[in-house]
C-alpha cells in the first residue's frame, strides 16, 4: 500500500525534527521509501497565535496496516517530545497519515483520508510536488483541488535540505 506522511513542526529546532521524523519512521520493518518534497515555510492555519511552520510530505510503501502506521507515528511524536496541548497549537512535531492507499476510515482516533488534507495547501503544495499524480480518495486530483486554494502563505525553502532516511 502506498502512504503518504504529512509532517509539520514550529517549535524548537524545526528541521532537526523533520529529519528526525523521517529517519525514524522509515527506521523499521514494513515501510519503505519513496519520495519526498522539499521543505516549505507556512503561515499556521488555526489554533492560537503561534509562529510558522515547516512542512513537507513523505512518501512510503508498506506492508502494515492503518492502525499499525498510526502508531508508529505517534510514537515518532512523543520520540520527538511531542506534549498534546491545546488544539491546532504549536508542536515539535506533527506526524499525520493523510492517505492509506484509497483506504477510508472513521474511527474516533483516525479518520483517513485526513479530513482537512484537501483544504490545506501546506498538505497539497508538496504532496503534489513529491507526486504530480497525487489522487485524494473521494476529491479527486490534488493538483485540482490546489488550483482552487491560496497557496500564498505556502513558500518553499530550498536552503533547507532533508535528506532521505539513511
Ligand atoms: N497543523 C495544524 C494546524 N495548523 N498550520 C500549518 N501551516 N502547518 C501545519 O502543519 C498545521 C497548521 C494541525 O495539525
Ligand atoms: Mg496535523
Ligand atoms: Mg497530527
Amino acid at each position: 500500500m502506498r502512504v503518504v506522511i504529512g509532517l509539520g513542526s514550529n517549535v524548537g529546532r524545526r528541521l532537526e525534527n523533520l529529519q528526525g521524523a523521517i529517519d525514524t519512521l522509515f527506521d523499521a520493518p514494513g515501510l519503505e521509501f519513496v519520495a519526498m518534497s522539499s521543505v516549505y515555510e507556512t503561515d499556521p492555519v488555526g489554533g492560537p497565535e503561534q509562529g510558522p511552520f515547516l512542512n513537507a510530505v513523505v512518501i512510503g510503501e508498506t506492508t502494515l496496516d492503518p492502525r499499525t502506521l498510526l502508531d508508529r507515528a505517534l510514537g515518532v511524536e512523543n520520540a520527538f517530545g511531542r506534549v498534546r496541548a491545546e488544539r491546532w497549537g504549536p508542536r515539535t512535531l506533527d506526524v499525520d497519515l493523510i492517505t492509506v492507499d484509497d483506504v477510508t476510515l472513521s474511527d474516533p482516533d483516525l479518520t483517513l483520508p485526513h479530513p482537512l488534507a484537501h483544504e490545506r495547501a501546506f498538505v497539497l503544495v508538496p504532496w503534489v510536488e513529491a507526486d504530480p499524480a497525487a489522487e485524494l480518495p473521494g476529491r479527486g486530483s490534488a493538483a485540482a483541488l490546489l488550483a482552487s486554494l491560496d497557496q500564498e502563505g505556502v513558500r518553499r525553502r530550498p536552503d533547507l535540505k532533508l535528506q532521505p532516511p539513511a
